[in-house]
């Protein structure tokens, strides 16, 4: 990147460091969409990162997270805990769309510097929701956010990427949406640290604690920690308290025994694979391996043409001795 990229890069960062929201806004709108000197972005706020707590929200649609987001969010707040959210929900428009112009309307009513908002509907074409999500995260980091609030629909792999770059991982569930227990994938159910079953003024919810410490249990006794669970009427408050305390635990437990420097260092590990997968794409990109060109090879491989093993270790090679195109 060419000296000038970087110093503008250091002139935004400093910007929203200091508490300009526009240009917080800038540099998230430069990062989600991949735009030139976005990596000088990150990269200047990645000294002002690792500081702040990340807190994942996920459940279906529709469990009551925005509701619950924002009720922490002003908890927070009230205790001049500085907070970011990060809505990731690609139907949030259709469902918590409302409620997250609520939020937006909050913000801009207080004129509170200490709280920001942003929504991420769109999916980038080489990175992935995830790594989108992951670098947003880290310039909100960056503007000295004390918590990072990531609210995301737990329904597909995306979403349980995303959920992995939180230190903890909170796991809304309701009574009354059917089998919800074994209908949320498995694989987020693995990564609560905190059950919620919100919607608790509903019939049902001493049902939805059972079925949580059943399955539990079905998945073996080898917890390091009694995953707690939280009751809650998230648009009442009832049992907010009663989860301020749960991630306040949590974040106690983390802090023991390097437990969070074990976790951030597991989720690096992964990230750097993904940011090498994605720089190497990226690479060959520039070397004219277009969609076009991939999708042909996709047709002849389909119909048995051509061979893609050895095409694979073709195209790869042609970044480094191939011409540029
Ligand atoms: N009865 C009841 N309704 C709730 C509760 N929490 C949220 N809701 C409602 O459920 C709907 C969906 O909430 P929302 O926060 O948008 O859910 P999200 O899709 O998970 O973000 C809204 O109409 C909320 O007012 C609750 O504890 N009890
Ligand atoms: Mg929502």
């Amino acid at each position: 990147m060419p000296p000038s990229s970087q110093t503008a890069a250091a002139d935004l960062v400093e910007r929203l460091r200091s508490g300009d929201t526009r240009a917080l806004a800038r540099a998230i709108s430069l990062v989600e969409n991949d735009a030139t000197g976005a990596v000088d972005v990150l990269s200047a706020c990645f000294p002002h990162t690792g500081r702040a707590l990340r807190i994942g929200i996920t459940g279906s649609p529709g469990a009551g997270k925005s509701t619950l987001v924002d009720k922490l969010a002003r908890a927070w707040r009230g205790a001049s805990v500085s907070v970011g959210i990060i809505a990731v929900d690609p139907s949030s428009a259709f469902t918590g769309g409302a409620i997250l112009g609520d939020r937006i309307r909050m913000q801009e009513r207080i004129g509170d510097d200490g709280l920001y908002v942003r929504s991420m509907a769109t999916r980038g074409a080489l990175g992935g929701l995830a790594g989108a999500t992951a670098d947003v995260a880290q310039v909100i980091e960056a503007s000295g956010k004390d918590i990072v609030l990531i609210e995301t629909v737990g329904v597909g792999q995306d979403e349980i990427d995303i959920v992995k770059l939180a230190d903890i991982t909170v796991v809304v569930l309701v009574p009354g949406m059917g089998d919800d227990v074994q209908t949320i994938k498995a694989g987020v159910m693995e990564i609560a640290d905190i059950f919620v079953i919100n919607k608790a003024d509903r019939e049902g919810a001493d049902r939805v604690e059972r079925e949580i410490r059943a399955m539990q249990s079905l998945a073996g006794g080898h917890a390091a920690r009694i995953t707690p669970i939280v009751k809650t009427i998230a648009t009442t408050g009832d049992g907010l308290d009663e989860l301020l305390a749960a991630i306040e635990e949590m974040k106690h437990w983390l802090a023991q025994e390097g437990r969070l420097e074990a976790r951030r260092t597991a989720y690096w590990r992964e990230r750097i694979e993904q940011m090498v997968q994605r720089a190497l794409l990226k690479e060959a990109r520039s070397h004219g391996l277009s969609t076009e060109e991939i999708a042909g090879h996709a047709e002849r491989v389909a119909a048995g043409d051509e061979d893609p093993y050895r095409l694979a270790p073709k195209l790869v090679d042609r970044i480094f001795n191939g011409s540029r195109s």
